[in-house]
């Protein structure tokens, strides 16, 4: 097994990006194995005729750089290109009982899965199976369950083509219970915009990039999460735009970065600077520093019309495109600078600052991430955020506009072809016509929701197309039993993870390829759509040799379990789909005409194409077929938290990536930006923070749940690493600290948990045995 090398803390004082970035990708080549003939794969990425990044969402340039990938792609397409094997001389040799003692890195690390496998209790491991029993079986099973008791969840990578056909089935089979991983993610957003602007989604395209003046960057790590993001930025910086950034930490990427593909700038001392503000907002302060902002935007509205001068609001937009432009006035002039500073963590003269800059610049996006969505009020902040930009008119113009920085790969896609749980979203209607599916009328299970029924029996089946569900959900340590009581689970997987380990009565593991692997139906190699974060929807095909000769496609899979299961639909031939996508893409294209017409032609163009949003428009398709400035429903991001802010002992934990994961999937035991090597084990502390509660740096403590005590929920031993992080604020690492989420504290609205601001408090323990100490002496 894996033992993580001398773990060390010591700040990183480069750039983003450069040699480091190089260094890494060469290191995770080299040891998953890839042949160099393979690494070539990465010169086909995110080229119009090359895949589309397996990592993040980010949206793809039409004239892409001549290596149009990032250190955290590459590392996703080593992980999926890698020449290791998870097969079944390996699954003989290990019970479940020990791979649950694994950590994720060493599951994963074992490289790709090779053959369908059924869970044997008898012997405790896995046993391969022919394809065409586990079809049939799991069929057998899905048909004696009751039908409102099986999940459909999809994590955000497969095709459109897939999750078509994946929603399609849940719908045959009779509910709605289509969780996605958006759900844990972006739903905040969805819900968020789609009520202040009527579009579910980001409003800007990769093109506005190159005219926008000002980004207000919220809660976004764009160094790890979505580092390609950084070139358009280093360009918008080298004009001079400016970028003002609120985070509780200070990012590395977000703060310099080096363009580790530009040979100039990899030889010189230069970095370009990315922010030129940097607020360090408390977790959960976003509301009331965006509060201030517009606050101090008023205070100079009132002066330009006292001196004469121009506006400094968009009135004629406000008028005509706006409403609740004065009921949100008076509850901004509401709230006292000492409460903005109070909550926000930040001073008055740098939200003013903020404002100013805001104030001057004319074409202005916002742009955010997990820092505003994971909260209690996380819709809040969205929409918080919308009324910013109303003020100056910065939706539907140029350069201007709202990005929120999707997750996975294709998760806005899957949404748009249907993976919802709420019936409303998908145009039954015309389902019903082109493909005789009666769309059931109940709502379905959000994420949070099929927790809930996991808890309380109500799920008694569960697919997964992808993901690692009970990794990835809240208040791990209660659903992990739970999860043990399904009558079937059945997992469509490229790797090992936890979720896999805890099996119930028919516990499945079905492999299919990646996506950078050639996929063939009939000899013929198949194209895939996908949609990024930027609405923008393009085609691309694999290119390697898949992993095994035994993987079959997430969509034959699906037609495969589709087949097993359902009646026979006289106007959907899941066999034919899985023979040739075009077919598929023909559905989707005659199911949502508005988007998707011509599919086929369009998707091939360099670049793809972008699906049409009225708000970029500004028309908006909202209730009031305005633009809704939105009231706020309190200050705090997080009421849980504050509920608690009379005990000193009370810190506020963010859960966080490090830059050596995507997800649950963790590619090694270094966060190079943050500093820490070797080790996942760690507590980010603001000092003050570490002398008051009396610890020194390097001690050991567990972490408890500081709300709803009587169930126990604890993490750690975790060693208390001394950072720049506000007072009163903590980070630990996702998924390793999940089980400190209660299931409850989520979104109000889009359910999302509330990851980003959970109340701990902490205690000293011994150090555990073996444990490697962090070398502090470094910092
Ligand atoms: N390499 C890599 N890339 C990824 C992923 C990955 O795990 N690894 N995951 C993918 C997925 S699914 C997603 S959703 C995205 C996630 O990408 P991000 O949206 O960047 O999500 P996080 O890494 O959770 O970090 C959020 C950032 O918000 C800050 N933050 C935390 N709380 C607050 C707050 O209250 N206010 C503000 N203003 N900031 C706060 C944190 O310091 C951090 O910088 O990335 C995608 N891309
Ligand atoms: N505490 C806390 N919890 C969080 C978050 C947080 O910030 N804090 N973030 C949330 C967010 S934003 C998200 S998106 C979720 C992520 O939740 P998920 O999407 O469920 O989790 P992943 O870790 O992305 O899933 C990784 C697994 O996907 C499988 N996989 C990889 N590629 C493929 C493929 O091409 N096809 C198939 N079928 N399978 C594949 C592999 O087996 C791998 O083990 O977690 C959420 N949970
Ligand atoms: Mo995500």
């Amino acid at each position: 097994m894996h033992l993580p090398p001398h773990a060390r803390f010591k700040p990183y004082t480069h750039s983003a990006g450069g040699w480091g970035s190089a260094h890494s990708v060469a290191n995770i080549l080299f040891r998953e194995r890839i042949p160099a003939k393979a690494a070539l794969a990465l010169f086909k990425q995110n080229k119009p005729d090359g895949f589309s990044c397996v990592s993040c969402a980010w949206a793809k340039p039409d004239n892409p750089h001549l290596l149009e990938f990032c250190e955290n792609g590459a590392k996703a397409t080593a992980w999926e290109l890698t020449s290791l094997r998870a097969d079944e001389d390996f699954f003989s040799k290990h019970t479940l009982a020990e791979l649950r003692t694994w950590p994720d890195y060493d599951l994963e690390q074992r490289g790709r899965l090779t053959r369908p496998m059924r869970y044997d209790a008898a012997t405790d491991t896995y046993k391969p199976v022919p394809w065409a029993e586990a079809f049939a079986a799991i069929g057998q099973t899905l048909k004696a369950l009751p039908r409102e008791s099986v999940v459909f969840y999809a994590s955000g990578r497969a095709s459109l083509e897939t999750s078509f056909m994946y929603q399609l089935m849940a719908r045959s089979y009779g509910n709605n219970h289509l969780p996605d991983s958006s759900n844990m993610c972006h739903e905040s957003t969805s819900v968020g915009l789609q009520e202040s602007i009527g579009v579910p989604v980001g409003t800007v395209t990769l093109n506005d990039f190159k005219h926008t003046d000002c980004f207000l960057f919220f809660g976004q790590n764009v160094g790890s999460n979505s580092p390609r993001m950084l070139h358009p930025l280093q360009e918008a910086r080298k004009r001079d735009a400016q970028i003002i950034t609120f985070n509780p930490l200070r990012e590395r990427g977000l703060e310099r970065f080096v363009n580790p593909q530009n040979p100039l700038e990899m030889l010189g001392p230069d970095s370009t600077p990315i922010s030129t503000q940097y607020h360090q907002v408390a977790l959960g302060g976003d509301l009331a520093a965006m509060a201030g902002m517009i606050k101090a935007l008023l205070a100079l509205e009132a002066e330009a019309v006292a001196a004469h001068k121009p506006s400094v609001l968009d009135h004629a937009f406000i008028a005509e495109h706006t409403t609740g432009f004065d009921a949100l006035v008076q509850q901004i002039e509401g709230y006292s600078w000492a409460e903005l500073e109070r909550r926000s963590g930040l001073g008055r003269s740098a939200l003013e600052a903020a404002a100013q800059v805001y104030a001057q610049s004319e074409r202005v996006m916002g742009v955010y991430g997990m820092g505003l969505t994971q909260h209690r009020h996380g819709v809040a902040n969205v929409q918080m955020l919308v009324n910013l930009l109303l003020l100056r008119g910065n939706i539907g113009k140029p350069g201007a506009g709202i990005c929120p920085v999707r997750g996975h790969s294709n998760v806005q896609g899957q949404r748009t072809v249907g993976i919802t749980e709420d019936p409303k979203k998908v145009p039954g209607e015309l389902i019903q016509q082109v493909l005789g599916v009666t769309v059931p009328e109940e709502k379905g299970f959000c994420t949070v929701e099929a927790c809930e029924g996991l808890l309380d029996g109500r799920v008694k089946g569960f697919i997964g197309l992808g993901g690692n569900f009970i990794r990835a959900v809240p208040d791990t340590s209660r659903l992990e039993p739970a999860w043990q009581q399904l009558d079937l689970n059945v997992q469509i997987a490229t790797k090992l993870n936890r979720s896999h380990l805890l099996p119930g009565a028919n516990m499945w593991l079905l492999p299919c390829l990646g996506r950078i692997e050639i996929d063939r139906q009939n000899g013929v190699e198949q194209q895939w759509a996908i949609e990024d974060s930027t609405g923008c929807i393009h085609g691309w095909h694999g290119h390697s040799e898949p992993a095994s000769e035994h993987l079959l496609s997430e969509p034959a899979i699906v037609a495969g379990i589709a087949e097993a299961t359902l009646e026979a639909n006289p106007k959907l031939d899941w066999n034919a789909w899985r023979q040739d996508y075009r077919k598929v893409r023909e559905a989707i294209a005659a199911v949502y005409p508005d988007i998707f017409h011509n599919l086929e032609v369009r998707m091939a163009e360099p670049g793809g194409f972008h699906r049409p949003l009225a708000a970029t428009k500004r028309e908006w398709n909202t209730e009031s077929g305005k633009a809704q400035f939105t009231l706020m429903p309190t200050l705090d991001a997080d009421d849980d938290v504050n509920a608690g802010t009379g005990r000193r002992d009370v810190l506020q934990l963010m859960t966080m990536r490090s830059n050596d994961q995507f997800n649950t999937t963790i590619y090694g035991y270094d966060d190079r930006f943050r500093g820490v090597n070797g080790t996942r084990k760690v507590l980010f502390m603001n000092t003050n923070d570490i002398a008051r509660l009396g610890f020194v740096a390097g001690d050991w403590v567990k972490v408890t749940t500081a709300v709803e005590t009587a169930v126990p929920r604890v993490v750690g031993p975790l060693q208390v690493l001394p950072y720049d992080i506000p007072q009163g604020c903590c980070g630990g690492y996702y998924p390793e600290c999940n089980p400190l989420v209660p299931l409850w504290h989520h979104a109000e609205k889009s359910k999302v948990p509330a990851s980003k601001a959970i109340p701990v408090t902490l205690m000293k323990v011994p150090v555990e045995a073996g444990a490697v100490p962090i070398d502090l002496k470094r910092a």
